[in-house]
């Protein structure tokens, strides 16, 4: 796309006056972030409007990736990337006085999502858009997205998040395509005079779906797709009768209902929230996206429904949509009038799930009553297919009731639950984890006699991030470098990146790989100067673990390391050893205690190394607060080492360690996930692998593993430990740091974070040691980014194309 920096000027300062009511005289950066935007969104409208009316021309099969979570951050320097625009626009606006970069920085984040799974929806929306494959990506429009994260004396709070208060320039509103949801009531049978029955549901509360459509901007600006979000509220059908009859409770309880519905992200990751209003979020979205779909079928095909499974697959981003299923068939058979098998085989042929993990507590499970209230239709239908399904499992285990038990969509315990995952199996024509090794457990582990029963069914799909944003926007400087050496076609086809690799003995190259690490490191700085006035020098490694906090991503086995080096190095303080920042950045689910007392104690002891003359400057540690997606970008180009270094078998994939070993810092990792890809592609010489295999797990797990062993077995365990039970870190408030030993000791280390930490604390030694011959580290560092190619969510998309969704690319001119 050629826009002039004169041309771009010209319509900066024109929206400045029309749009945004101002100029440029008076404008503030908020303003000129406005102005830009709408500047930038003039070109992707009528690329927009050009991609919908070729996919509706050619009549192109299209995937609805449907998520509860899409973790987008800020669009306006990425969409400048993609249309190849950001040179200019940053000119512009420098001839109109402003940097891009602090006008950037006026951007709320987009964070309508919790971590690796909603950052993984954006990334594959990015990647359809850019291999032009035609594709929208649905949701829900929450008023607040994930909250934002401060420290009060060392402790989490949370407040809101408010990305849209003031407006937001790159949504749609789409009155035209509102939809009304049924919810509550109950079910009438009505008996046909030929013999048959009817089944009606008769809600009991109706809600309006308004859309929200952001264009998804491919790379190089030819496709721009959409994600439509969902926002809740009260329907027309709001009684107006009870209202005025005096009922202004339940009239009003159904207003509050209904505007509830999209007001908040739940912040809950890997746990199953099972809250009403979860269920109805849950259903809200998926019922208006299956409608908007129906809408947009029927209007190329008419109501001939036999091309639907055709035209149509249905990305179910974990279990959050599974109601999308029972939902579908009430369509097909309560609106459309398909019998039962035509509606199931339907069904069966346009869904596909994803796995994104084997934690028991994130899977889904619904309280039976909580159906019955909510959605009594979609229980009857689920009731229906599990029958038929049990016949199933009948049929290829004559008599085993177990299995059946087992296998059952609906769980008979005290409480009658309903098992989403097992409905989603059951209901989809594939099944894929997100990882090779996740894949293999899935398969294994999680659901084995499905595995038995349709052994095809079961795929993988490795993750993958989208180059544009996780190197070519934030990692402006090594960007250049490598188009300098290779060419420019690299952030459309990662693999290119492997004709770095002959370069990474060169010592030229080396010199100049290592000068912009130490440039981005130091811009880090001083964001870790502005945001926590800690002073950190760039010379130190820049050793960084950014995630959710979870007990089994293992922060608090990073930390009892930081602990021992420097107890190491309040012992002998001429140790050997290479200054280490240690900085970390993780968002705890509000109500998950542990991880916040993690929080809280990596923040304390962080108070107190930062503050010792004793150490030299040799150990900081640096907790940034609210970790987003922006937060990241400044991150990751500054990373050294990447940890991570969850228990094996319990990261399913893990993304940020990609976008980090993409970037050059070399991985701290176990052998998880997708770091055992990642340790095939960069090779083991240029990483650092440590501790226990994912069947060593197990096999530690079923000898029964005693914690106890571990503290009374290695001192430097034991001694940090109990270091953490005195006033140390807490002056004159013993044992408000002893959490996490209680949870070791006395909870019985469930990640095997003391099994594991000799190990850990090896592979750091190894680290530290090569960090100081830098000839060896840059080059591994080098071949960390060459060797990154697999890793484009590219790749990844064009796997889900070929074996899940059979997609053809459809060019939009
Ligand atoms: N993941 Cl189930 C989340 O971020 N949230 C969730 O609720 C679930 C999974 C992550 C998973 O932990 C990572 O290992 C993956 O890389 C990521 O999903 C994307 O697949």
């Amino acid at each position: 796309m050629d826009v002039s920096v004169d041309q771009f000027k010209e319509s900066i300062v024109r929206h400045l006056n029309t749009t945004l009511g101002t100029d440029a005289e008076k404008a503030s950066d908020k303003a000129w972030w406005g102005a830009t935007s709408a500047a930038v969104n003039e070109l992707v409208f009528s690329r927009l409007s050009e991609t919908q009316k070729t996919h509706f021309n050619k009549d192109t099969r299209a995937v609805h990736y449907l998520s509860l979570e899409f973790l987008m951050g800020r669009l306006m320097g990425n969409n400048l990337q993609s249309l190849g625009l950001f040179e200019n626009a940053a000119q512009a606006l420098k001839d109109l006085g402003h940097e891009i970069s602090d006008i950037a920085e006026e951007e709320p984040d987009m964070a309508l999502g919790n971590g690796g799974l909603g950052r993984l929806a954006a990334c594959f929306i990015d990647s359809l858009a850019s291999l032009n494959y035609p594709a929208i990506g649905y949701g829900i429009h929450y008023e607040h997205g994930l909250f934002r994260q401060a420290f009060q004396q060392g402790r989490q709070i949370e407040r809101p998040d408010s990305w849209r208060e003031y407006g937001n320039p790159w949504e749609i509103c789409r009155p035209e395509s509102v939809q009304e949801i049924p919810v509550f009531g109950y079910v009438e049978t009505v008996f046909e005079n030929d013999g048959t029955l009817r089944k009606v549901w008769h809600p009991g509360s109706v809600i309006k779906g308004v859309p929200w459509d952001i264009p998804i901007v491919g790379y190089q600006g030819k496709t721009v797709n959409i994600l439509r979000l969902w926002e809740s509220r009260a329907s027309e059908f709001f009684d107006w009768d009870a209202f005025n009859a005096g009922a202004y409770k339940d009239a009003q309880g159904e207003q509050n209902l209904a505007e509830t519905i999209s007001k908040v992200l739940y912040p809950n990751d890997e746990t199953d929230a099972g809250k009403q209003l979860r269920l109805i979020q849950q259903y809200f979205f998926c019922a208006c996206s299956l409608k908007d779909i129906m809408r947009r079928y029927k209007r190329a095909h008419g109501d001939d429904l036999s091309k639907y499974s055709d035209q149509i697959v249905i990305q179910l981003n974990d279990t959050h949509p599974t109601i999308a299923i029972p939902e579908l068939m009430r369509t097909l058979m309560d609106e459309e009038g398909m019998n039962w098998e035509d509606a199931w085989s339907v069904c069966q042929k346009s869904f596909a799930y994803t796995n994104h993990t084997l934690l028991p507590e994130a899977l889904e499970k619904w309280p039976v009553y909580l159906f019955e209230r909510v959605l009594p239709r979609h229980l009857e239908i689920i009731y229906e297919i599990n029958r038929r399904f049990l016949d199933e499992v009948e049929a290829q285990w004559p008599g085993d009731d177990s299995k059946k038990i087992k296998l059952s969509l609906i769980e008979e315990a005290d409480q009658r639950m309903i098992r989403m995952g097992n409905l989603c199996v059951v209901g989809s024509y594939k099944v894929n984890g997100v990882a090779a090794v996740h894949s293999e457990l899935v398969k294994a582990d999680l659901f084995p006699e499905f595995y038995e029963m349709w052994p095809e069914k079961f795929v993988n799909v490795t993750n993958g991030v989208t180059p544009r944003r996780w190197l070519k926007a934030c990692n402006p400087r090594l960007s250049t470098l490598i188009n300098d050496t290779i060419g420019t076609e690299w952030p459309g086809e990662l693999k290119l990146l492997e004709q770095l690799a002959p370069k990474a003995t060169n010592k030229t190259f080396q010199k100049k790989y290592m000068q912009i690490k130490r440039e981005n490191k130091l811009e880090l700085v001083s964001s870790i100067r502005e945001l926590t006035g800690v002073e950190v020098s760039a010379d130190a490694i820049f050793d960084v673990q950014i995630k959710r906090l979870h007990e089994y991503k293992r922060q608090h086995l990073n930390l009892l390391h930081i602990l021992a080096l420097y107890r190491r190095l309040l012992e002998n303080p001429e140790l050997d050893f290479h200054p280490m920042v240690f900085l970390f950045g993780a968002k705890a689910a509000p109500g998950y205690k542990l991880a916040k007392e993690i929080i809280f104690t990596i923040n304390k002891v962080a108070d107190r190394i930062n503050n010792d003359p004793r150490i030299k400057d040799k150990l900081k540690v640096i907790f940034l607060p609210n970790y987003r997606v922006s937060l990241a970008e400044k991150m990751i180009p500054a990373a050294d080492l990447s940890e991570q270094i969850s228990t094996a078998g319990y990261e399913a994939s893990g993304t940020g360690n990609m976008k980090m070993a993409l970037n050059g810092a070399l991985t701290m990792g176990t052998m998880d996930g997708a770091n055992i890809e990642i340790a095939e592609e960069a090779g083991e010489e240029n990483m650092f692998i440590f501790g226990l295999s994912v069947d060593e797990v197990k096999e530690t797990k079923t000898k029964g593993y005693n914690p106890w062993d571990y503290y009374y077995g290695n001192p430097e365990i034991k001694a940090v430990l109990d270091w953490l039970d005195t006033d140390y870190f807490t002056p004159g408030e013993p044992g408000a740091l002893s959490a996490i030993k209680r949870s070791l000791l006395d909870g019985g280390d469930p990640y095997l974070v003391l099994a594991d930490f000799e190990s850990y604390s090896d592979a750091h030694k190894l680290a530290n040691e090569k960090y100081k011959d830098q000839t060896a580290w840059a080059e591994s560092a080098i071949l960390n980014t060459a060797r990154m190619g697999k890793f484009t969510s590219d790749r990844s998309i064009e796997d889900y194309a070929r074996d899940i969704w059979r997609l053809t690319k459809c060019d939009v001119k």
